[in-house]
């Protein structure tokens, strides 16, 4: 296990980097009618208070259970953990799991043992949590679930989730696919690369997508695999779509832009054009991806954004003033398509 206490020098670096790019404070996560958090698509905008001027007589300690770096957005998701722990003086103990729960309980396990004041896990797969839960409860540590949702029949057992709506995002991807399909009456062949087996934003972007695009008569789908969020295996389910279903294939939906990424090399090592033969809806924003969608190899991108970890920090902090937070803190994002992608390439933060 990765687990290990944030160096202040260390992040130095990180700081410099938010300092250059524009990051700003964190927004408020909602305690009021008018603490809305807003995310104008390249960047927090931010409402008072923010986390520095918030009081800081205690020293507080944060377990932060982080899933794993298969991608660039949890790269990204990563270095947000770490440098809002620094900026907000928060004692930041961090473990990477690897993907795999049984790695995030060892990480919970001993987070209990060094009596942290809060935990904060993005959890791998949805289901699985419950007894770890009252485990953590029992020793009267509240929890943060963070970017991804678990299935809990008791929802005392965690304080709010703080991440996207993956349901919402799946629509927005069904959505442009109708709209970019509307005059067509020929069949139209969909493949799906699907995330981890498992895992909220996988389960939850599949049935928002298909929910939408079941609606419209000529599109089928063809295939939906999963390929755990990697450009490695995004490449390798992409491969084999095209070769059980060659050029019937003719749009792909991926649950992330690494996975987009590998099945461009796929797309293209078999001889088709990428975004123009098959036309390709992403899940994210990274700036890779939007990279690609300036080259017309993408031709849609939900954002999904990673850089929560000011809405973390400031939601420990407010749970450790004894103040109430919602249930639910949800970033505001936007949908990008490849009219706008060569004007916003040069704003991605991740
Ligand atoms: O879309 C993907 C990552 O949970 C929202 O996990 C996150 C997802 C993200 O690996 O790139």
């Amino acid at each position: 296990m990765n687990n290990k206490r944030s160096n202040p020098l260390t992040f130095i670096a990180l700081v410099f980097m938010i300092v250059l790019t524009g990051c700003q404070s964190p927004a408020s996560i909602g305690t009021g009618p008018h603490s809305t958090s807003v995310n104008s698509g390249d960047g927090w905008e931010t409402a008072s208070p923010t986390a520095e001027s918030l009081p800081s007589d205690k020293q507080i300690v944060l377990g932060f259970s982080q899933l794993g770096s298969e991608s660039d957005w949890r790269k990204a998701n990563t270095l947000s953990i770490h440098a809002a722990a620094e900026e907000a003086g928060i004692d930041l103990v961090f473990a990477n799991a690897e993907q795999s729960q049984a790695k995030q309980f060892d990480a919970i396990h001993s987070f209990i043992d060094q009596k942290v004041d809060v935990i904060a896990i993005a959890p791998v797969i949805q289901y699985g949590w419950e007894p770890i839960l009252k485990e953590v409860k029992q020793a009267g540590i509240p929890v943060i679930l963070f970017d991804r949702s678990v299935e809990v029949s008791d929802t005392s057992l965690f304080v709010t989730l703080i991440g996207s709506d993956f349901y919402e995002e799946g629509r927005k991807a069904g959505k442009y696919l109708l709209d970019k399909m509307r005059d067509r009456t020929e069949p139209a062949g969909i493949v799906e690369l699907q995330g981890t087996v498992g895992s909220a934003p996988s389960v939850e972007r599949g049935k928002g997508f298909h929910e939408v695009v079941k609606e419209r008569e000529p599109l089928i789908m063809l295939g939906s695999e999963p390929a755990n969020f990697t450009k490695e295996e995004g490449k390798k389910v992409m491969s084999s779509f095209l070769k059980e279903h060659g050029k019937d294939i003719h749009v792909l939906f991926s649950h992330n832009d690494d996975m987009a990424l590998g099945a461009i090399e796929a797309i293209e090592e078999y001889g088709l054009e990428a975004g123009k033969d098959i036309i390709i809806i992403s899940v994210d924003g990274t700036k890779q991806a939007f990279e690609k969608m300036a080259e017309g190899k993408i031709n849609c991108i939900v954002e999904c954004n990673p850089l929560l970890g000011p809405h973390l920090m400031q939601a420990v902090k407010e749970l450790m003033e004894g103040r109430t937070l919602p249930k639910r803190i949800v970033p505001t994002e936007s949908v990008f398509t490849e009219e706008m992608a060569k004007k916003e390439v040069g704003n991605r933060k991740y």
